[in-house]
């Protein structure tokens, strides 16, 4: 990624996985516990560092939207695969990633959310499942700020 380049990266996931809680984490905004379902799609502007800013597309995971969600990873650089870590989830995500194969064409990665919940599945488990790189992620806590903004600044560069 060169300059002010704003990269297209697009969050896809289930309702509920924790997607806007991610995005929140990356801007350094309060955590809410509340619920608050995103409504079609919530376009922002993220800070990496000093020079660089991508542009999140925040996907509405309720199944009303889900039929957006493949045009919407059109020109995507990067598209994260959000899943919350049970059984269900993990398998709806990999569903979908397998429905999809017009993803192969961006790179995509995925993140397993809530692992703090008890019985969370662990990374390279749901890692081996989806078939592709998987990082483990707690949206809740603040102190991960700076783990998935390099998480991300990380697979971007190697776009
Ligand atoms: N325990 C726990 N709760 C989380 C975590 N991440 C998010 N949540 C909670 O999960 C709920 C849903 O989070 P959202 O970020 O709104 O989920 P979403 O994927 O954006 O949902 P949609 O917009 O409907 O697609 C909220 O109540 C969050 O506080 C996490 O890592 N651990
Ligand atoms: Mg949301």
């Amino acid at each position: 990624m060169v300059g002010n380049f704003k990269q297209k990266v697009v969050f896809i996931g289930k309702g509920g996985v924790g997607k806007s809680t991610i995005l929140s984490l990356m801007q350094g905004k309060e955590i809410s516990e509340r619920r608050d379902p995103t409504i079609g799609v919530a376009i922002e502007q993220v800070k990496l560092n000093n020079s660089e800013k991508i542009t999140i597309w925040d996907m509405g995971g309720q199944e009303r939207f889900q039929f957006m969600w493949e045009d919407f990873v059109k020109g995507a650089g990067l598209t994260v695969l959000i899943t919350d870590s049970t059984e269900e989830n993990i398998n709806f995500t990999k569903g979908f990633y397998e429905r999809f194969s017009r993803f192969k064409g961006s790179k995509v990665i995925a993140i397993a959310n809530k692992q703090d919940l008890p019985g969370a599945i662990n990374i390279q488990n749901v890692a081996n499942r989806l078939g592709v790189k998987t990082y483990g992620m707690c949206a809740i806590d603040p102190a991960k700020r700076k783990e998935v903004q390099a998480i991300l600044r990380q697979e971007i560069s190697e776009i």
